[in-house]
């Protein structure tokens, strides 16, 4: 299908500079585009998700996505939807996010295959060898500064301050675009709507520089900002961003998100995340308006999720964790997948071995005291890795620890607690 029919029934489209041209530019062969990813963080997030599949949804259409982190840039700070003046990083901190950040893009955007496969561009590379009088005499003069005042990012921060560092930050985002342009073929950049006006920018400086005044056949595009039905931020949760690093957010956690999906949320979120077919996604909508308590189509969606960013054997333990703390079948997980599923759980660790359970369930602060844990026990209230256990005289022992490391207990319907053992 058209690919920009495909984008706007999505939602993915949030502004074009020039629709028709962008259309014809398309239509008339492999088109090489780009989006840059600033190092300010050790990882991205799912907030940085739409541009990275735009960016694929180009690919599989047959263009050559350039993905660009800015080891330069990011040593500048870039006000864009920012209210305060940034934080700088010192430079082996932008360099080691740089390689995260490009490990990152590796995994989503295939590099590899074909003529068009990915490339990864770091924008350090020519930023780091121009000279200020350079800078300033060939660039600079292209940039009226009523220009740069009038772009949102600058204007929003008059009043609070501004640096003439991130002033220029829209600058050095052009000269990449220009860069890219001359040495890649590059005519297309695309972002969050928050780089509307650096990519503008670009294109700005494109043309005036461009010889004489012919017309310069080069676009840009941005995704919308993903919005939830209650209002609430997308992409936060109560444990804070949801990071692309599976060491930063387990992809337990990371299917358990998505699964969460809000009935209302859920189909605009199939249509602008995944690469399921419209007329899928159709069916699946069915799915929710007729048995919602199912959950099919959350299910579909953190499937997908999983296994785009992570991979299938994520997505199988996602899924065996899931399950097994829905049953309360413990027993079946590894230690590994423990960890992942308990990782918000009160946890306590016993200087003990084989510690006595009623000891255990006192000192751990799972019962209030030692008569409320002979009553829990007696009661029937507690279970040892899913099994209940109503022995007054328990000891854990090694056939109670899950790689000897781990005993889960349970009080109750679903409290749970994390015992683990040095
Ligand atoms: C740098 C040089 C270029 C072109 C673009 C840039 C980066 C751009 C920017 N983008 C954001 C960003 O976030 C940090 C990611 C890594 C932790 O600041 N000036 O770098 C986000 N971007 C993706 C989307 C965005 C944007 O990477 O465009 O809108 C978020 O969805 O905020 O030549």
């Amino acid at each position: 299908m058209d690919l920009l029919k495909d984008l706007h029934q999505r939602g993915l489209v949030n502004q074009i500079t020039d629709e028709k041209g962008l259309e014809k530019h398309l239509d008339s062969g492999q088109v090489t585009l780009y989006c840059g990813f600033d190092p300010t963080a050790d990882s991205l997030h799912i907030g940085h998700l739409l541009p990275i599949l735009m960016l694929k949804r180009f690919q599989q259409a047959g263009h050559r996505p350039i993905a660009l982190v800015g080891g330069g840039t990011g040593m500048i700070g870039d006000p864009s939807g920012r209210s305060t003046e940034r934080q700088l990083n010192n430079a082996e901190v932008v360099h080691d996010y740089s390689e995260s950040i490009k490990n990152q893009l590796a995994k989503i955007l295939n590099f590899e295959e074909g003529d068009n496969a990915a490339v990864a561009r770091n924008n350090h590379e020519w930023l780091s060898q121009m000279t200020i009088i350079d800078f300033l005499r060939d660039t600079g003069k292209h940039f009226g500064i009523n220009y740069m005042l009038a772009k949102d990012s600058v204007e929003s921060r008059i009043e609070q301050g501004i640096s003439f560092t991130e002033f220029s930050y829209m600058i050095l985002q052009s000269l990449d675009f220009q860069q890219l342009h001359e040495k890649e073929n590059c005519t297309l950049q695309i972002g969050g709507s928050d780089q509307w006006g650096n990519i503008t920018a670009g294109l700005e400086l494109l043309r005036r520089s461009a010889a004489g005044e012919q017309e310069v056949d080069a676009y840009g595009l941005t995704v919308p900002l993903i919005t939830k039905a209650d209002g609430s931020k997308f992409g936060k949760t109560a444990g804070g961003a949801v990071w692309l690093d599976p060491e930063k957010t387990s992809p337990y956690e990371f299917y358990q998100f998505w699964i969460n999906a809000d009935d209302r949320d859920v189909i605009r979120f199939l249509k602008s995340f995944t690469f399921l077919s419209l007329e899928e996604i159709a069916e699946l909508e069915k799915e929710v308006e007729t048995q919602p308590e199912k959950r099919v189509a959350q299910r579909r969606l953190a499937e997908e999720m999983t296994v785009l960013v992570h991979d299938k054997e994520a997505l199988k333990q996602a899924e065996r964790i899931s399950e097994a703390l829905f049953s309360g079948d413990i027993k079946a997980l590894s230690g590994e997948e423990i960890e992942q599923g308990f990782k918000d759980v009160p946890a306590y660790t016993s200087e003990v071995k084989n510690p006595q359970l009623l000891d255990l369930l006192v000192e751990g602060g799972i019962s209030s005291s030692k008569r409320q844990a002979r009553e829990d026990i007696g009661n029937g209230a507690v279970y040892i890795n899913g099994e209940r256990n109503q022995d007054l005289k328990h000891t854990i022992g090694e056939q109670d620890r899950i790689e000897d490391r781990f005993t889960i207990i349970r009080r109750g319907k679903k409290k749970y607690f994390l015992i683990r053992f040095q």
